[in-house]
């Protein structure tokens, strides 16, 4: 696979193309990253943008992780010492399930984001940022009811994140797109370079197809679900024989989230997928790509729940890692 479609495939979203296409073209030693809230547990949202930095390292880039310990204080997700202590496992959960710790550049925001230097831009910014455009940015992101002044300087220390982490791409879910359209915006006006962005897609509701799948809200995939955890909530999934589960309407509303862990997370982690059936059902079914999968279920070659036996046994070998390592760090306290 080529850097261009190392770097590109399954994302929603680059900005801009010509910038991805410039980056693609030399990408040895270049820099990524992807910033996350320390949460105690990776869930299958992470697992996504991390399968992006995996891509890239292959491509030759260099990739930061960083654990926006900072953000996450500023998001009123707890206290500084609740949040460094999460950090430290999160990092070893994103060991376990493959960003190799020797090319991982693991930071903590909070290294760097107190220095005079940044807190001066930082206030720069302030300046120059409307209160509601801040406001608008953190739609996706913010917890609580009330926004706080805390998250309103939140995107804008994502943006200078970008700058003192000297970085030459930014990457996020399809719910940081705002934050990343206003760094774009801002920081030219203080004489930096607008960023490279490129965003990942969101997961549906496992149950239902609708929304995204979310940590707060509904059925999630985690690191500490048990293999019997994963089989129950696959089975339980919605999966119509059918990629589009509502063609009428333009804005997609409803997927398919079985076939969009296939094609997001089990095929770029694995090179041929092999679904298990009895002889009398017509026996096993290998598959080296997502569209062929695809096509058999909506053929009805493939019914669904062999399809979700198959997800259910690929997902657990994923998450197999970070669960031992979970077990472990919870024992060895
Ligand atoms: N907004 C992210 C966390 C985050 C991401 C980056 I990229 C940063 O530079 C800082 C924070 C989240 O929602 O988890």
């Amino acid at each position: 696979m080529d850097a261009h479609e190392l770097l590109t495939r399954n994302v929603s979203e680059v900005v801009t193309e010509a910038e991805v296409e410039a980056l693609a073209d030399d990408p040895e030693g270049k820099r990524a990253y992807v910033g996350y809230e320390p949460s105690g547990v990776l869930h299958i949202g992470h697992m996504l943008t991390a399968n992006k930095l995996i891509d890239l390292q292959e491509a030759g880039f260099e990739v930061v992780v960083l654990l926006a310990d900072v953000h996450a204080y500023l998001n009123g997700k707890g206290t500084f010492e609740e949040i460094a202590d999460v950090a430290e496992r999160m990092r070893d959960q994103f060991v376990a399930y493959g960003l190799d710790e020797s090319q991982t550049e693991f930071r903590l925001g909070s290294e760097f984001q107190f220095d005079r230097e940044y807190v001066t831009d930082l206030h720069q910014l302030e300046l120059e940022t409307s209160l509601s455009r801040a406001e608008r940015a953190m739609s996706e992101i913010k917890s609580g009811d009330t926004v706080k002044v805390s998250q309103a300087v939140y995107p804008l220390m994502q943006a200078l994140d970008i700058v003192y982490l000297d970085l030459d791409l930014a990457v996020g879910g399809m719910e940081q797109r705002k934050v990343h359209m206003l760094a774009r915006d801002v920081l030219p006006k203080i004489d930096y370079d607008a960023p490279t962005c490129l965003h990942t897609p969101l997961i549906a509701d496992l149950g239902t197809g609708i929304g995204k799948m979310s940590s707060s809200e509904g059925v999630t995939i985690s690191m500490e679900d048990s293999t019997e955890d994963i089989e129950q909530k696959v089975n339980g999934a919605f999966c119509p024989p059918t990629r589009d589960p509502d063609p009428d309407d333009e804005g997609r509303e409803r997927e398919n989230p079985v076939l969009q862990i296939f094609e997001y997370h089990v095929f770029p982690r694995f090179e041929t997928v092999v679904v298990e059936r009895p002889e009398q059902y017509g026996g096993d079914l290998t598959y080296d790509d997502y569209e062929s999968l695809a096509d058999d279920l909506e053929s009805g070659e493939l019914h669904p729940a062999d399809a979700k036996g198959a997800l259910a046994t690929y997902l657990d070998e994923l998450i197999a890692p970070g669960r031992a390592q979970i077990v472990e760090s919870r024992d060895g306290r």
